[in-house]
């Protein structure tokens, strides 16, 4: 199945005036009108001046009463959005769902924040059934008084809501040096928009007490890999969360129901779900996800432990990889920006693979460690095209390409933290595709 390209409602595609504009500020211009209704520029949109010049039908829906409000319901999205549903990954077929991920379909996202019910899903065991009446979480270790909180306990403490970006380090593993994914959904999909809701660790760490020699903590989950972190205590004494509460709603079962941490601008794997216990100590633990898994290999044949921020990044999602353009004309090219060291200041976009670069208009709010919607008009002629973004953070870091990766990094097989340009490739047809590696 082909994906559409969004366009505006009355994009003007397919018309001989808007090409001939002389600039593409005056194309945004005539646009504007017809959208806002007023003079429709002659030729302006085909489509559009028709549907003008017939008389307005009224539909069926005007003609009779709607569908009753049930007493209660939890709402579900129309019938006609079907199609927009988290995926598994098409790369890696696997016969079992435990040890499994679910992807965000970024190129249905308008805006920053993800649905709960399209939030990315990563679990190494499978999602447990953890009742919050019996579920408990423990600090203990190195600090003055070791507490055990119910989650009705965790609901007194005064809490925090905070907007972050969410982003497994595997997102684009399978596609570094050439193309195995078509979708920005499975190139990109390990990733979401959350507002989480819960306490700061650092104030159920001041109920406790920290020992001053304490300087790390695991964070363990409940579930059947019991899967564990060491962090270091700087972290927790800054932005690190016990989250209860997702995008205005008790988390979801696969997403660490009743409780979990939340690490803002890390790697998801250290944002420990179904949370257990937290203990303190003197030096990092080393477990496995800290060195059989989540490292990333140098150049030098040494393997990089904890990089825990995730770094600068950006993707387009409008245009994107299995979408089809409508034809020559208007485009609002979008898509996504976030960097876990700080606020998204710049995003540049290409339409020829690079060469060279326009600067796109960031979407307010510009939050901290959070997704950024960045947008930039396009006005395709119809031939081929290569669609880049470059973004640069408030530390002043630029977005690399892949090649620049591969300076400091070794890229070998399914290795993590790909946070390098993604290129789209439009052929002369339309035909939106991945183009990593080849542009
Ligand atoms: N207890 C536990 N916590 C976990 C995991 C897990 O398997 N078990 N997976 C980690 C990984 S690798 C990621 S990317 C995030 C995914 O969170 P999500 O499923 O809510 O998107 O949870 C992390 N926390
Ligand atoms: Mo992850």
């Amino acid at each position: 199945m082909t994906d559409k390209v969004r366009t505006r409602s009355n994009s003007p595609a397919k018309t001989g005036d808007v090409q001939s504009q002389p600039s593409s500020r005056r194309r945004f211009l005539s646009h504007g009108m017809a959208v806002a209704g007023s003079t429709l520029a002659a030729g302006v949109a085909a489509s559009a001046a028709t549907a003008m010049a017939a008389p307005l039908v009224i539909p069926e829906s005007n003609k009779s009463t709607g569908k009753p409000m049930p007493a209660t319901e939890y709402g579900l999205p129309s019938k006609f959005e079907k199609h927009v549903v988290r995926r598994r990954t098409d790369v890696f077929v696997n016969r079992q769902n435990w040890s499994d991920w679910s992807m965000t379909p970024l190129q249905h996202q308008p805006g920053i924040i993800t649905p709960n019910g399209l939030i990315f899903e990563r679990h190494h065991a499978g999602t447990p059934d953890i009742d919050p009446a019996t579920h408990r979480l423990v600090v203990h270790g190195l600090v003055k008084q070791p507490l055990s909180f119910s989650m009705d306990d965790l609901a007194r403490y005064p809490s925090v809501s905070r907007f972050y970006f969410h982003e497994c380090s595997g997102n684009g593993l399978t596609d570094w040096l050439k193309p195995a994914s078509n979708t920005v959904q499975q190139t990109h999909g390990l990733l979401s928009g959350v507002l989480w809701t819960g306490v700061l660790v650092s104030t159920l760490l001041e109920e406790a007490g920290i020992d001053p020699k304490a300087k790390w903590a695991l964070f363990e989950g409940a579930d059947g890999s019991a899967h564990i972190r060491s962090i270091p205590i700087e972290k927790l004494l800054d932005d690190a969360m016990i989250v209860y509460a997702m995008n205005g709603e008790a988390l979801r079962p696969e997403n660490g129901y009743p409780v979990r941490a939340v690490m803002p601008g890390w790697e998801g794997n250290t944002s420990v779900k179904w949370l257990r216990r937290i203990k303190l100590g003197e030096e990092p633990w080393h477990f496995r996800s800290e060195t059989a898994r989540y490292t990333d290999p140098m150049p030098e044949g040494k393997w990089r432990q904890f990089s825990m921020v995730m770094e600068c990044k950006s993707v387009i999602t409008s245009p994107s990889g299995g979408q089809a353009m409508k034809g020559p004309g208007f485009y609002e090219v979008t898509g996504l920006a976030w960097s876990g060291a700080g606020k998204v200041r710049h995003v540049d976009v290409s339409f020829d693979g690079g060469k060279n670069w326009r600067e796109a208009k960031l979407e307010e709010p510009i939050m901290d460690k959070c997704l950024t919607r960045f947008k930039i008009g396009w006005n395709w002629e119809g031939g081929p095209a290569v669609l880049m973004s470059r973004a640069v953070d408030s530390t002043g870091y630029v977005q690399p390409s892949v090649q620049d990766l591969q300076k400091t990094r070794a890229i070998v097989g399914f290795v993590q933290h790909h946070n390098a340009i993604q290129p789209w490739i439009v052929s002369a047809k339309g035909e939106v595709s991945n183009g990593i590696g080849k542009a």
